[in-house]
């Protein structure tokens, strides 16, 4: 009986893998790909995402797969860089030996990228940047990017803080800022830092240091209890992701501190970006965080309209940005001015803690 059971079994393995292999893209010797039923073809996808680094991270990353699923016609590769470039360039190597139709990179780093583009453009692989941006010496070597204007992002924290300190009659030099970074060398990290540095020259706050906190919780926890130790007349923190603010404020109140925005009765005011997890909103509601600048992750659904124009030979913008909002809990500062543009802030409710989360727009 076990016998002839498993002959079945085999004889039906062996038969669905030839269909496997049968009904598989194969490509011609040019790169693309000619599938052999329509109904079957799927949009192959590689996808090379930094890690998992946040709470931002993996809701980017849960964008991508609702949107490139196979329900909406793709086969997606999804592959985790664990933060490390190396892991990434390997991946991208991977998915053009598998001769995927698309490559979809959200880049560690801006740097280091230029020869495995190549490959891929050499392959006819077309390459969407999401999130943070590549820095090579020719765009040509990647078709389209979508992600945030991460500069405007650090420029209205920088107005808020600016229209905060002249409110409550705060003199500049009085202005006691740390900075906990993202990863250094990312585009966030980059654009973030230059927003804070400009705006402190700007108004004359005293940036007393700038340390990486790599947007990970545990490791701004270390740099916030360094930094404590470092310096007695902190009062503004501005932490270039949620996670960081997380870790700050464990360590702020670990030294027996308060984070809060009242600055003048010593409370440590914690400012931050993404705006991603309720726990984040729920800080804003109560005062925890005083503002973040919020960093839309839901980036799925625009790929999936890039690859759409592609797919039906149109030509996508080169450089498409997300919508994002600001949120605060302070009423007195209801909108934000920056470069010509007014920007509303948000006043999340604590009703409706999740109200602030972006929604997956069109
Ligand atoms: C921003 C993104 C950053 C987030 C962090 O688009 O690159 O990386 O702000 C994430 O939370 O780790
Ligand atoms: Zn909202």
């Amino acid at each position: 009986m076990k016998n002839r059971g498993f002959n079945k079994i085999k004889s039906i393995l062996v038969c669905m893998l030839c269909m496997l292999m049968w009904s598989g893209c194969n490509a011609s010797p040019g790169g693309e790909h000619i599938n052999t039923t329509a109904d079957e073809r799927k949009i192959v996808v590689g996808f090379s995402q930094v890690g998992a680094e946040s709470d931002w991270r993996n809701a980017n990353t849960e964008s991508m797969k609702n949107a490139l699923s196979s329900a909406n016609g793709y086969a997606l590769i999804y592959e985790d860089g664990q933060q490390k470039q190396a892991n990434q360039i390997r991946a991208i190597r991977t998915f053009i030996q598998q001769e995927v139709d698309y490559i979809v990179l959200a880049p560690v780093t801006e740097n280091g990228w230029d020869t495995v583009l190549q490959e891929a453009k050499d392959a006819g692989i077309p390459v969407i940047i999401v999130d943070r941006m590549v820095n090579v010496s020719d765009d040509a070597l990647f078709t389209c990017r979508v992600g945030s204007d991460f500069e405007l992002e650090a420029k209205k924290v920088a107005e808020w803080l600016n229209c905060y300190m002249e409110l409550q009659g705060i003199s500049p030099k009085e202005v006691h800022i740390v900075n906990i970074q993202g990863t250094l060398g990312a585009t966030s990290q980059i654009g973030r830092t230059k927003g804070l540095e400009d705006a402190a020259k700007a108004y004359d706050w005293d940036l007393l240091a700038e340390v990486p906190g790599d947007y990970t919780q545990a490791k701004s926890r270390e740099v916030m209890e360094g930094l404590l130790k470092q310096f007695a007349n902190i009062n503004v923190v501005y932490c270039e992701n949620d996670n960081e603010a997380f870790g700050a404020i464990e360590a702020i109140e670990a030294a027996g501190k308060t984070v809060g925005s009242d600055i003048k009765n010593g409370e440590i005011m914690v400012v931050s970006f993404d705006g991603v997890n309720e726990k984040a909103v729920q800080y804003v509601t109560e005062g925890k965080i005083t503002c973040i600048a919020e960093c839309n992750p839901l980036h799925g659904p625009r790929v999936q309209a890039l690859i759409e124009a592609l797919e039906a030979g149109e030509t996508p913008e080169k450089f498409s940005y997300v919508d994002e909002q600001f949120f605060s809990a302070y009423r007195d500062i209801s909108e934000l001015k920056v470069d010509g543009t007014v920007y509303p802030v948000t006043f999340p409710q604590t009703e409706e803690g999740t109200e602030c989360i972006p929604e997956e727009t069109e």
